[in-house]
């Protein structure tokens, strides 16, 4: 066999396992990737307190470096676990499969992880989550759907993020959604400000309801 070819069936035994692991503990898992700074550790924040005493929450953060995001997460009174990848643009299978022993599965409904801040690698590689978010922010410009297809052809949800700031940037929310959805049809699209705090119910909402479907 070469390297390639078992490289990938590891990463598809350990993405099985962690779809194992989250099913046995009915924890629904929300992948979320986006370049770096559009709003992830932001949106996870806001979620935390959105939906707490309504969905236990825990996340796993991954970056090359640093513990900044994890704190940031803790200091809304959840459970975090910092991976970093070094040299790696996106969090590996293997690497979430181990992050699960440090959190408490059992008091968890809903696991976020976020991903590494790259719109390319982290598509590449599933982890066994429920449901895939990428995140676009209105500074990074309307074209990016259709440089960075993979990425918005395999996630299930669209958040166009920071849309406080659509008075000052050139940014056309129908021209991303248009392209986004000539790659996914059926892609959910939502927009958000995580700062005046627009369109977060409707996010959340959301989330929250796929998140009852798998908590039974
Ligand atoms: N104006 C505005 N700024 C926001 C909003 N959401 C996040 N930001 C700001 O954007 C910057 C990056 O936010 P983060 O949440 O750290 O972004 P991230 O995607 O987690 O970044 P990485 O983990 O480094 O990839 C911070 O300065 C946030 O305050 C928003 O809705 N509106
Ligand atoms: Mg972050």
């Amino acid at each position: 066999m070469d390297v390639d070819r078992a490289i990938q069936q590891s990463a598809e035994e350990s993405g099985r396992r962690i779809r194992e692991r989250l099913a046995a503990r009915k924890v629904f898992a929300v992948n979320l990737i986006s370049s770096p700074g559009s709003g992830k550790t932001t949106l996870i924040e806001s979620a935390i307190d959105a939906l707490r005493g309504k969905k236990r929450v825990s996340v796993i953060e991954g970056d090359i470096e640093t513990d900044i995001d994890a704190a940031r997460i803790r200091k809304h009174g959840v459970q975090a676990h910092q991976i970093n990848t070094r040299s790696s643009c996106h969090i590996q299978p293997f690497l979430l499969l181990s992050a699960l022993d440090r959190i408490d599965l059992d008091a968890t409904d809903l696991l976020f992880v976020e991903n590494v801040g790259n719109l390319v690698c982290p598509a590449e590689v599933p982890l066994g989550e429920d449901v895939r978010v990428v995140a676009l922010s209105v500074t990074e410009g309307d074209e990016k759907p259709l440089k960075y297809p993979l990425v918005f052809k395999t996630s299930d949800i669209l958040v166009i993020t920071k849309t406080d700031l659509l008075p000052y940037v050139k940014f056309d929310p129908e021209r991303v959604k248009a392209a986004a959805r000539a790659v996914n049809p059926g892609m959910e699209i939502f927009e958000v400000s995580a700062q005046t705090g627009a369109g977060l119910p409707a996010l959340l909402g959301r989330i929250e309801a796929l998140c009852d479907r798998k908590n039974g």
